[in-house]
């Protein structure tokens, strides 16, 4: 079950096909990984981290294992040309270009929270440590007429959420999952973490955060994805989206 554009695998017998992955949305490249995906270990539905999750989102479920999902290739990473670019609508005016080392100088933190993906998996109490998103804004702050931040990815995909998600106290751009670096296929070196809106929100390979005086719908956004995406308001699709929930379409 080999999906052409990513290799990606899917286990469990449902077959992707040949299903573009444009039409796929969110779901595209899924892998459902199994044994010999060592970091996935233990992560079972009828372990303790089933019963971390408490309640869940409308309609979702905890799968057995961690998926991977990313649309596209997953980015080499070389830290001596790896950067992170803050842009648009600073304070300042001036864009900052931030080193790999300079990532490490900024506060430390951990946030555990659930994961909750739009094709309807959670998966429950994941450890997150870096660099908390509200201690980013402190310091490289936006200017106080920026209401969104599109995150951007190596490839061009992006996520667009709004100011007050992207400065919640638990949403963090990760360097690390429950104490390991994160793997490539998961985000290494450095991913957002939303907690609050569904997962594609959640950028890995973070490159570049853009601060935004007029919201605009990032890569799934664009593609029939809710443009706000809170699970809890089961906010999956565009076509759900009532006035002020997004720009047009
Ligand atoms: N750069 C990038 N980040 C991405 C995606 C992607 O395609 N590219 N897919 C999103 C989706 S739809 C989900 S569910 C999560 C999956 O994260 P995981 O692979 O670590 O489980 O990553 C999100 N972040
Ligand atoms: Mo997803």
């Amino acid at each position: 079950m080999t999906q052409p554009d990513t290799g990606a695998r899917e286990s469990g017998g449902r077959e992707q096909g040949s299903r573009a992955a444009w039409d796929a949305g969110p779901l595209a490249g899924h892998t459902e990984s199994g044994p010999g995906h060592p970091q996935q270990a233990g992560r079972t539905a009828g372990g303790p981290h089933a019963d971390e999750a408490g309640d869940l989102p409308p309609g979702q479920y905890v799968p057995r294992t961690l998926p991977v999902l990313h649309y596209g290739p997953v980015p080499a990473f070389n830290s001596q040309t790896w950067d992170l670019r803050i842009f648009g609508a600073t304070e300042s005016g001036e864009e900052a270009l931030l080193s790999w080392d300079d990532i490490g100088e900024l506060p430390a933190a951990e946030v555990t929270a659930d994961f909750h993906c739009v094709t309807k998996f959670t998966v429950p109490g994941l450890r997150w440590s870096g660099v908390l998103a509200a201690d980013l804004l402190c310091a490289f702050p936006p200017a106080a007429t920026v209401t969104h931040v599109m995150t951007w990815a190596d490839f061009g995909y992006s996520a667009n959420v709004r100011i007050g998600d992207f400065a919640a106290e638990d949403t963090i751009l990760a360097t690390h999952c429950d104490g390991e670096p994160l793997t490539p296929e998961h985000g290494f070196p450095l991913r957002l973490i939303v907690p609050s809106l569904y997962a594609w929100k959640s950028v890995k390979w973070v490159r570049a955060i853009e601060y935004m005086t007029v919201d605009r719908r990032g890569f799934w956004e664009e593609r029939g994805y809710h443009n706000v995406a809170d699970p809890w308001r089961e906010q999956r699709y565009s076509y759900q989206e009532v006035d002020g929930d997004g720009p047009p379409l």
